[in-house]
């Protein structure tokens, strides 16, 4: 059993539309701090983070409300550090995706000081690899992975000597969507990316034996960043930027239910819920049956790594 900080992050401002700001009070009327309390976790939930004001960024063009979205960050970094070397395990509620550079960030803090391989398994229909200058929409909830995985172009505007995350141990999976110059960026720095189709031609159980069997190798942490669009809009409508097409709802349970197999799972961020375009918190449901998945609950006992 696990002792799980529950942290949210109430960021819009990475996303070009209001209402993620609403996302982690409707995870928790939801319930998902009781659900997994019920499976037997020890759950403190830490309330929502409290960012303090930038004042040493200028805006930037071509990354809109960058201030915002660096407060956030900066505190969800020591936020997730804090509860990560205390041996609990951090649940972001999000929140728009642009608080995943400071969760990232401080889980590779923390991989750095255990001196263990951090992983990310970013669940997504986008690539979220842009940088100011490659963005179409100058949203920063389409960059965070450009951001961690250390693209040049963010040092002079959210600099520091920020351990970062090496893009060949980032895998995507669910990706649908993805912009000209973000498909060459992804390619050039070597992140490994599911897309549909490949989910469609391999299937979703050898895809993640394959991302599970290379964390192992290593003895690696896996941090896991679900945003709700990895999901087809027919279960989980309730954000921003829907893409058709997207992951089961069979699909993301299995997923859960081999991650929490594993037992490599170290921090997880549930984002761009938009209870403002939710149908009757179908989608915040959807996400808290699917984190009590990953933390054990399951049909019957049975491991799910037989071939
Ligand atoms: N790629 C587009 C952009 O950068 C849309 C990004 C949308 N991102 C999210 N998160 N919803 O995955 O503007
Ligand atoms: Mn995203
Ligand atoms: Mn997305
Ligand atoms: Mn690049």
């Amino acid at each position: 059993m696990k002792t799980i900080t529950l942290i949210g992050a109430p960021i819009e401002e990475g996303s070009g539309r209001r209402g993620a700001a609403m996302g982690p009070t409707a995870l928790r009327i939801a319930g998902i701090d009781t659900v997994l309390a019920e499976l037997g976790h020890a759950v403190r939930d830490e309330g929502d983070i409290r960012p303090l004001p930038v004042r040493d960024l200028a805006n930037h063009p071509g990354a809109n409300n960058l201030q915002a979205v660096a407060a956030f960050a900066r505190a969800l970094d020591d936020a997730v550090y804090d509860a990560a070397r205390k041996g609990h395990f951090p649940i972001i509620l999000g929140g728009d995706h642009a608080l995943s550079m400071g969760s990232v960030s401080g889980m590779a803090r923390h991989a750095r000081e255990i001196d263990r391989p951090l992983f990310v398994l970013w669940l997504d229909a986008h690539a979220d690899f842009n940088s100011p200058t490659t963005s179409p929409s100058g949203n920063m909830h389409g960059m965070p992975v450009a951001f961690f995985c250390g693209e040049a172009e963010f040092a002079p505007i959210l600099a520091s000597d920020r351990p970062l995350v090496d893009p060949k141990r980032v895998y995507q999976v669910g990706i649908r969507s993805v912009d000209a110059r973000e498909r060459e960026e992804i390619a050039e720095h070597g992140v490994n990316v599911y897309d549909m189709r490949a989910i469609d031609e391999m299937g979703m159980a050898s895809i993640m034996r394959q991302i599970l069997d290379e964390v192992r190798a290593v003895n690696g942490l896996l941090h896991v960043s679900l945003d709700v669009d990895f999901m087809d809009p027919e279960i989980a409508p309730g954000v921003g930027t829907t893409v058709p097409g997207g992951a089961t709802f069979r699909e993301a349970h299995l997923i859960m239910e081999m991650l929490c197999d594993s037992g490599l799972v170290s921090s997880l961020d549930v984002v761009e819920l938009n209870p403002f375009l939710d149908d009757r918190g179908k989608s915040a449901r959807v996400l808290v049956e699917l984190t009590a998945s990953l933390f054990g609950r399951r049909i019957l006992d049975r491991p799910t790594r037989s071939a």
